[in-house]
């Protein structure tokens, strides 16, 4: 385990690497957050009142917020998207009741001008549940085969069991090398 610090050497050039962890509350970007080991998860709360998490290594950046819920503070969450190269999307693949919501939430992102080049990652997140819907259904759900002109890639994961997330960051390295 832990792998994951020699994955990501690839990236340590002089560029800065900004890569957004996002999703629904409860689907389990934390958990992935604190599994990276990259660093030290320091949490800050803009004035506006929203959780940011952050971890830095290097000239690596991953930053966490939920989404959802609060449509007034969406404005403000622009000020973390500049200079974006990927936005790892967590879904929690037991909620079937909110799979929808991520979707919209999703496709607001995208829409984003500063996110038009972010490659995407999608975790199709707690996989070791009886109850999970395949990454097959959710890329379904979130209508992934319609986006245009956006490199992106579907994961099986577990944080919890730690399933999935080597072989994804080295995807994602992969692909960042070569864009
Ligand atoms: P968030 O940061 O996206 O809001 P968290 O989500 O990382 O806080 O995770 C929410 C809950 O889901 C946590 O449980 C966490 O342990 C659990 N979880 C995260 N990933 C997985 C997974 O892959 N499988 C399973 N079964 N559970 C997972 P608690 O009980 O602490 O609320
Ligand atoms: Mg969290």
């Amino acid at each position: 385990m832990g792998g994951f610090l020699s994955i990501f050497y690839g990236l340590f050039g002089q560029k800065e690497r900004r890569i957004l962890i996002l999703g629904l509350d409860g689907a389990g970007k934390t958990t992935i957050l604190y599994r990276l080991q990259v660093g030290e998860v320091v949490t800050t709360i803009p004035t506006i009142g929203f959780n940011v998490e952050t971890v830095t290594y290097k000239n690596l950046k991953f930053q966490v917020w939920d989404l959802g819920g609060q449509t007034s503070i969406r404005p403000y969450w622009r000020c973390y998207y500049s200079n974006t190269d990927a936005i790892i999307y967590v879904v929690d693949s037991v909620d079937r009741e909110r799979i929808g919501i991520s979707k919209q939430e999703l496709i607001s992102m995208l829409d984003e001008e500063e996110l038009k080049k972010s490659i995407l990652l999608v975790f199709a997140n707690k996989q070791d549940c009886d109850q999970a819907m395949s990454p097959a259904e959710i890329a379904q759900e979130l209508g992934l085969s319609k986006l245009r002109d956006r490199k992106w890639q579907i994961f099986k994961t577990s944080a919890l069991k730690n399933i999935g997330l080597e072989e994804a960051m080295e995807w994602l390295v992969t692909t960042l090398q070569s864009s």
